[in-house]
């Protein structure tokens, strides 16, 4: 069979993704603690480091989340989807389990990844339109929280947001994102997401601080795609990576911690940004489930979870859910 050149839809021209990393990250730096939005990782080196880190043997979400895909992509497969649309795709690398299940079943006819990274999407999105000669793969360059409609695409369609990158977001922006992915889904579509679960802080705090300084490499990437997109002086050997379980808000925080008292130009700001010696830049949160806790979310926002799979040692789970109305 021929192989026929995926489609990439760009809805994030680079000037406007400029324009919007600059705003959020002026808001976020001019804040006290300061902040940074997560998103902000992920040019393609970020991207090289996050694939990186999910072979390293400290971070078990990845490898457990693959097992569980392995397990159970043929009952998942079953539901019948002709679409599978992902989420922060990545380098779709797991998802090629599903695809093959989907396949199998005989009813997938379109892939469609969407990520915020150009490079990273259109990578992925040309080496499975070679793999799968057969497969419409329509990639999206967009902003789960902005895009979601570019996903429209298809009959029944399965939603695939694996990896637990919903824990990046904070409470309201997962809520408000659960209700926008619910308004856009038709009845019938399902919804698969990949939860990390609340464990022992002590094997939490070790996949997010490796020995080797992956993560923290990953962590202080945010402030070269900083500097280079925003034009902010940042020396990312000034920080020292530190990772922190929130028993109370149940979630990993990656922070990046001024070893030294340092005033770095963010332009648009009046005033430096002036941090002192031990003062931290909160990069990150990564918030840890329970299966109860997420049903009720996802009930919340509209949907009902219909099956869900656990990891033999709890640490991870795949819940597939449908909406309501
Ligand atoms: N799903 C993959 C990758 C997870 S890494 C896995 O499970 O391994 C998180 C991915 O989400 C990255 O590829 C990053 O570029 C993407 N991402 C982060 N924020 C995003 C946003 N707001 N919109 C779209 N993609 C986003
Ligand atoms: C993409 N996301 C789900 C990862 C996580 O585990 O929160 C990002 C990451 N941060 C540090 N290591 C991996």
């Amino acid at each position: 069979m021929a192989v026929v050149d995926p489609v990439i839809e760009v809805h994030l021209p680079a000037a406007e993704w400029r324009a919007a990393l600059a705003d959020a990250a002026r808001r976020s730096l001019a804040a006290r603690p300061p902040w940074l939005e997560p998103v902000w990782f992920y040019d393609e080196r970020g991207s090289e480091l996050f694939d990186r880190i999910t072979g390293l043997a400290e971070y078990y979400p990845t490898r457990v989340e693959r097992a569980l895909l392995v397990a159970h992509a043929e009952e998942i497969a079953a539901i019948g989807a002709d679409t599978l649309i992902e989420l922060g795709s990545g380098t779709s690398d797991k998802t090629t389990l599903l695809i093959d299940a989907m396949l199998g079943a005989g009813t997938l006819r379109r892939y469609v990844p969407l990520d915020v990274s150009e490079e990273t999407l259109r990578a992925a999105a040309g080496a499975l339109a070679h793999r799968y000669p057969g497969l419409d793969v329509h990639g999206v360059v967009g902003d789960f929280h902005r895009h979601l409609a570019a996903t429209r695409l298809g009959d029944r369609r399965l939603v695939a947001f694996l990896g637990s990158t919903i824990g990046n977001l904070p409470p309201v922006a997962r809520r408000r994102f659960l209700f926008d992915l619910d308004s856009v889904l038709d009845h019938g579509d399902r919804l698969l997401l990949g939860i990390d679960l609340v464990k022992d802080p002590a094997s939490l705090v070790t996949a997010y601080d490796d020995p080797g300084g992956v993560t923290a490499e990953f962590n202080r990437n945010a402030l070269r795609v900083l500097n280079r997109s925003l034009g902010t002086d940042f020396d990312p050997d000034a920080f020292e990576h530190v990772a922190i379980w929130d028993a109370r808000q149940r979630w990993i925080e990656m922070r990046l911690r001024a070893r030294w008292d340092q005033e770095v130009i963010v332009p648009g700001l009046e005033a430096p940004l002036r941090l002192r010696a031990g003062e931290d830049l909160r990069t990150e949160i990564s918030a840890k489930f329970t299966v109860e806790g997420v049903t009720a979310e996802l009930w919340e926002a509209g949907f009902v979870v219909e099956r869900s799979f656990v990891s033999e040692g709890e640490e991870f789970a795949l819940v597939l859910a449908h909406t309501y109305c």
